[in-house]
């Protein structure tokens, strides 16, 4: 089980669980220079977290500039996801979805990114339809190497981006800490062809710490710390940047080991400031403050087991989440107009959450994970009640929701073949901004949406396989799944109502629609024909569609990757080439434009040189060779990507 490998490695030698987690996680990526094995971004340890996470083989990322990309897991966004650090709950403060959640960590705090695909997610996921990210922190362990330090620095040329970080693991027998500050910082980057696009430039600090003391042989307790500050952060695909984004997580826990299983329990509070900027862009006609809130306090309690064949984890969690946005209009000359955007919602949630895998013969495992959670809502802010109130007269303000996942797969290995199908059912509550958010004006289809707190809770079943084969030096895979959902959420044109913001198009009301359907499907092949060479290729495929069997907004179209890769010595280089088809599915009924086919060309070389225990890593490579000028579907309002880009990165571990 992973958690019980996590646990147990902790209070004995230093943990390397990655490999171990592979096993019950879909897909990982490695972070710390200081695991082994995973895949890992070509930028090293200066990759942004961003970079980390679209190495994930079902993740796209949705891009409104260089920095907070918002992850998309099986063709679904935010929405449909859970995304939890080190188990901890954590929710965004912007009501235009600027502050994934992953954005208030920085690539130095994590050891590993570890993704569940679909309704089979990790045990502290609620609401995982399309899949669950767990950010796994960076933990020295007890007894391992008393210190080790990590320094890096990183250049990219386009956008003179500017990366520096250092941090530190102390161990021994009682106590280890990790210690790391980190600095990041871009100017406006060229698209292909030359041109620079405005407002793309960021700046971020983050500074984390954790720390574990053994109490007794088989108890430890642990605490985290991370501070995270982003300050002029543009947005060229918004109308608006960010002044200040910041995040403060923390949290303690208590960790007990009884041979066959441990126990975790751990209490954390996090909170995030969120304030909108729209004071350096050119002919704004109503200046705006627009700034939003998040805090949440939780707990969870896991105990894993094992037993015979059976790899148990029992959870309980428990959240509270508070949420704020309102604006303020500045219209020239008049008397400001002030609104309530997200009514101060309260949520309470608690769960229990049961997982086992079970290993049926040698070569046969069946794993089971269901998880129920309750839910009350509470508005606490009048304003914004009796403002929506208006339109749902019959609406309270609390509100009460059970929502519930169940999933089953087998797995098989038979000789070179390995073959697995897995189902599932779940459903999610509606977002704070699908129930409660008023007036919010979303650039994607230039309308002003309202929340609905008569929505019904949105479900899917899942239905999922895979086969792997492996002969030689070849490697082959292939794999789909499908999503049939009830009571899909998405926005609902409403004519009688008429638009606040000056440009939007209408106004739109979320509702549910009956059905909808999100599959996707990819083939992978890899091939080592020398012990130098080496050969990966991809190709995946996505669809989704409505209760009318038209196209649901942002699903993939084909896109497809190669990748050569030789080493020699302290010598690895590699030529990736990869693209997109033109997205001839998109969805024009929900605002949607067409996006044309790309390729581009990235080559990247790796230099390492180990100075006794000490190593030096030099990493170079150019990015968009070609100068392509491009931008993918999930490119919000279709932003170019970056033009030629060459970037290098410098990393010392002693
Ligand atoms: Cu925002």
């Amino acid at each position: 089980m992973v958690s019980l490998l996590i646990v147990s490695t902790l209070l004995t030698t230093a943990a390397d669980t990655t490999v171990a987690r592979e096993l019950t996680v879909d897909e990982v990526v490695i972070v710390s220079t200081a695991s082994r094995g995973g895949q890992r971004a070509v930028k090293g340890q200066a990759a942004s977290i961003d970079e980390h996470i679209g190495n994930l083989r079902n993740v796209a990322m949705v891009r409104r500039g260089s920095y907070a990309w918002e992850p998309v897991v099986n063709n679904m966004p935010t929405e449909r996801l859970s995304t939890t650090i080190d188990g901890m709950k954590i929710f965004y403060a912007c009501t235009d979805k600027m502050d994934p959640v992953t954005s208030y960590v920085e690539s130095g705090n994590l050891q590993t990114i570890s993704l569940n695909s679909g309704l089979d997610g990790n045990p502290q996921a609620t609401g995982n339809i399309g899949g669950s990210l767990d950010l796994r922190l960076r933990k020295a362990g007890f007894d391992a190497d008393p210190l080790r330090v990590n320094l890096s620095a990183g250049h990219e040329w386009n956008g003179h981006v500017q990366v520096y970080g250092a941090d530190a693991a102390l161990s021994g027998h009682r106590a280890y800490a990790n210690i790391g500050a980190f600095y990041r910082q871009a100017e406006n980057y060229k698209i292909g062809g030359g041109e620079r696009l405005q407002f793309s430039q960021f700046h971020k600090v983050n500074v984390f710490s954790n720390l574990g003391f053994r109490l007794t042989d088989s108890d430890a307790v642990e605490a985290t710390f991370i501070f995270d500050r982003a300050t002029d952060v543009g947005y060229p695909a918004l109308n608006m940047d960010v002044g200040l984004a910041r995040g403060i997580i923390t949290s303690l826990s208590v960790k007990h080991l009884f041979g066959w299983a441990s126990w975790e329990t751990k209490v954390y509070y996090n909170h995030i400031t969120h304030e909108m900027d729209d004071t350096q862009r050119p002919d704004v006609e109503i200046h705006m403050d627009m700034p939003g809130r998040s805090q949440t306090e939780g707990l969870y309690s896991l105990l894993t087991a094992s037993r015979k064949r059976h790899d148990l984890a029992l959870n309980y969690d428990l959240y509270h989440n508070r949420r704020f946005a309102d604006m303020t209009m500045y219209p020239g000359g008049a008397a400001p107009m002030y609104m309530v955007t997200w009514p101060d919602v309260a949520t309470l949630n608690t769960g229990l959450a049961l997982t086992d895998n079970i290993g049926l013969t040698e070569n046969q495992q069946v794993r089971l994970s269901a998880k129920v959670a309750w839910q009350h809502q509470r508005l606490n802010n009048d304003e914004g009640y009796h403002a929506l109130k208006v339109f749902f007269p019959a609406m309270t303000n609390a509100y009460y929701q059970t929502t519930g996942r169940i999933a089953a797969s087998y797995r098989v290995q038979l000789g070179g073949l390995q073959l697995s199908a897995g189902a599932g059912w779940g459903s999610r509550a509606p977002t704070v901004t699908e129930a409660y958010g008023y007036y919010l004006n979303n650039t994607f289809d230039q309308f002003d949406y309202i929340g609905n707190p008569h929505l019904k809770n949105e479900s899917a079943t899942e239905l999922n396989a895979a086969l792997k084969w492996r002969g030689g030096t070849l490697q082959v895979g292939i794999d789909g799944n499908a999503f049939l959902f009830r009571d899909y959420i998405i926005g609902h044109l409403e004519t009688r109502l008429s638009a606040m913001t000056v440009d939007a198009e209408g106004v739109k009301v979320y509702g549910n629609i009956k059905r909808a359907t999100i599959a996707n499907a990819s083939v992978t092949a890899e091939w080592q024909p020398l012990q130098w060479l080496n050969w990966n290729g991809k190709l995946s495929v996505g669809s989704g569609r409505d209760a009318d069997a038209d196209p649901l907004p942002l699903i993939s179209p084909v896109g497809w990757q190669t990748q050569i890769g030789a080493s020699r010595g302290q010598w690895q280089v590699q030529i990736t080439v990869r693209g997109n088809a033109r997205q001839s599915q998109y969805a024009a009924k929900y605002g949607e434009t067409e996006t044309p086919a790309w390729t581009i060309c990235n080559l990247s070389a790796l230099w390492q040189k180990p100075v006794g225990d000490k190593r030096l890593s030099v990493r170079a490579g150019v990015e968009n060779l070609f100068d392509k000028r491009y931008a993918t579907y999930a490119d919000w309002n279709q932003i170019p990507q970056k033009g030629r880009n060459i970037f290098a990165n410098l990393t010392f571990e002693m």
